[in-house]
């Protein structure tokens, strides 16, 4: 396969092959703990997808076969969050987590090696997850002084159930793919070697689907478990149809024409 890339960045690789995007940690050396740059150049990645209508997929993935990501770089974790080159303490991987869920396109998480900390969160919150047979997964948070008890916690449960959830982050143990696998924590498992490969060949299944329907299934799971913010999602999706309809632009055009509204011309479904 082969990648171009996007764009250039320092702490991430932004590449495509075809509609496919690939956006990958890229501090290998750290096993791709994640500093609040390493944030905001996803984001800024991740907001690309979001516009492009050339793109129909993302995949997420860390540099190298060590890890997927070992979560907050906590060398650089000061006094209320991760700080950066601005000296400001943050925690914008929250922020990524939830453009994850909201952006209308399936993203998929590829884990080889670990998969920790906020960055297991990060797998998490994609849509899909496919890992090799190398990756391990766990959550280290009350170990060194962390937790994330957003999607880290009530999400988590409600993949893998409460019991689960609450061992996983009491104890802190690390879990194998097929361990994960067998838990519904993640999608797929398949040697290192396969990985992308495997994680192409979903992608190219997916494609070839309507992303219409895509948008709406997944704005769907997050109504369900997002509460109100989950149903904004979906109701904006509603609303982006709506106004490709000409009942939607009848109300349009007839404020812009000053004059009344002839919504009766316009069928009413059962
Ligand atoms: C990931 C794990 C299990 C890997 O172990 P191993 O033995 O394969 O590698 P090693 O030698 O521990 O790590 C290689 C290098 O990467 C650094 C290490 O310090 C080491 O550096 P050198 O000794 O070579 O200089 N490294 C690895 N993870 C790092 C990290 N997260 N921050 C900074 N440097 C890191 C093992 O490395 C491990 O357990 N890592 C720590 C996992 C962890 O606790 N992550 C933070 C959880 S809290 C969080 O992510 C979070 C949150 O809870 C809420 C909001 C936002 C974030």
């Amino acid at each position: 396969t082969t990648w171009t890339s996007i764009k250039s960045y320092q702490e991430i690789l932004f590449e495509r092959t075809g509609k496919i995007a690939k956006i990958t940690m890229n501090r290998p050396h750290k096993r791709n703990a994640f500093t609040p740059l390493t944030v905001a150049e996803m984001i800024d990645a991740f907001t690309h997808c979001r516009d492009d209508a050339s793109i129909g997929v993302i995949i997420l993935a860390g540099a190298g076969d060590e890890a997927f990501s070992s979560g907050g770089d906590q060398s650089i974790r000061g006094n209320g969050g991760y700080v950066g080159t601005d000296n400001i303490p943050r925690l914008n991987v929250l922020d990524l987590q939830h453009l994850i869920r909201i952006i209308p396109k399936p993203v998929i998480a590829m884990v080889a090696g670990w998969s920790v900390g906020g960055g297991n969160i990060l797998q998490l919150v994609c849509d899909l997850t496919i890992a090799a047979d190398n990756a391990r997964f766990g959550q280290t948070g009350p170990k060194v002084g962390s937790f994330d008890a957003g999607y880290g916690s009530g999400y988590l449960a409600r993949v893998i159930g409460h019991k689960r959830a609450k061992e996983v982050w009491f104890l802190g143990h690390f879990y194998t793919a097929q361990e994960a696998y067998e838990m519904n924590w993640i999608n797929k498992v398949v040697p290192l070697k396969q990985l992308e490969e495997a994680t192409l060949e979903w992608c190219h299944e997916i494609l070839k689907k309507s992303p219409t329907a895509l948008r709406f299934i997944k704005a769907a799971m997050n109504a369900d478990t997002d509460g109100l913010a989950g149903l904004q999602q979906f109701a904006g999706d509603a609303t982006m149809l709506f106004y490709t309809t000409d009942e939607g632009k009848e109300g349009r055009d007839a404020f812009n024409e000053k004059r009344e509204p002839n919504f009766g011309q316009f069928p009413t479904f059962p």
